[in-house]
């Protein structure tokens, strides 16, 4: 770490599961254990039934707004101080990386709160008050737009969608002149994002993954630490 000039955190739904949010993969505690991603995370399923899917969003929503940072996040923020350059590239929907004081996150799969029309793409920001009524399971309504009526739908990635301008190239242009690459709680499962950290690899970087599964390194400049994202990444601070 002392020889790191540049570095990546590449981020996945693993760094904030010791705040209490839940995966998508682990076999028990994921989200996709118990929902099917085609009828939750596609704009398909939003447009058949936006009762259903926005109440799941609100409810994550609401998750998000009550959990903490943990010591994994706060890690990666104090790691901005200790290298030249560091950039946060996560594919969570959450903002737990800027509560920990992270700055000029990349968020490669979008923002739970960062809603806007489904049919005009008009930004239509939404105040939390509401949340705390929101309960696993609930159908809500969704807002409606302003403009044109359209229904107001969470600022996330679904399956086939393209990702938000930019993001993808300005992570690959960063992943291509670290000396490191973290990889941080993903499965490394969901393309393009799961280029970036091979294309770091193959620009001649470092690549150490954090992972709780034994994840086997495949290249010379490859490592894994294996456990939780809370125990390790304060570890290569110290
Ligand atoms: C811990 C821990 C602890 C536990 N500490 N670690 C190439 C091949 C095949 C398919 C495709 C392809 N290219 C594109 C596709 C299609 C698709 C895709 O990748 N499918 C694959 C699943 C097969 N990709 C797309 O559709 C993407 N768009 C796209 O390609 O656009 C171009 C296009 C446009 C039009 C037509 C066609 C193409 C968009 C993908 C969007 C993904 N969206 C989601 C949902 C977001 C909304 C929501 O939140 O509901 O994003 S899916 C879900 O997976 C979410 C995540 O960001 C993403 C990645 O998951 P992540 O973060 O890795 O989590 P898990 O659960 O998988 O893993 C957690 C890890 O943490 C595990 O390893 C644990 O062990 C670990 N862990 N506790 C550290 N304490
Ligand atoms: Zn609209």
């Amino acid at each position: 770490m002392r020889r790191v000039r540049r570095a990546v955190v590449f981020t996945g739904a693993g760094v904030s599961a010791e705040s209490g949010i839940a995966t998508f993969r682990d076999a028990l505690s994921g989200l996709w254990a118990r929902y099917d991603p085609a009828s939750m995370a596609t704009a398909e399923a939003f447009a058949a039934e936006p009762d259903l899917v926005w109440g799941w969003y609100q409810w994550r929503l609401r998750q998000v707004a009550e959990a903490q940072p943990n010591p994994a996040h706060r890690a990666i923020a104090a790691l901005a101080t200790r290298v030249e350059q560091l950039t946060v590239v996560t594919q969570n929907v959450d903002d737990l990386h800027e509560r920990a004081g992270s700055r000029d996150v990349i968020h490669l799969h979008g923002s739970l709160s960062a809603t806007r029309c489904f049919d005009c793409a008009r930004p239509h920001p939404l105040s939390n008050d509401v949340l705390a009524e929101v309960v696993e399971g609930q159908r809500i309504s969704p807002p409606q737009c302003g403009f044109c009526g359209g229904w107001i739908r969470p600022g996330v990635v679904w399956f086939g969608e393209m990702l938000p301008d930019g993001a993808f190239e300005q992570a690959l242009d960063a992943a291509g002149k670290c000396d490191l690459l973290l990889a941080v709680g993903t499965s490394g499962q969901v393309y393009p994002a799961a280029h970036i950290p091979q294309h770091a690899l193959a620009s001649g970087a470092w690549l150490v993954h954090v992972n709780p599964d034994s994840i086997a390194p495949r290249a010379e400049r490859e490592r894994s630490l294996q456990g939780p994202a809370g125990h390790w990444l304060p570890q290569l601070l110290e």
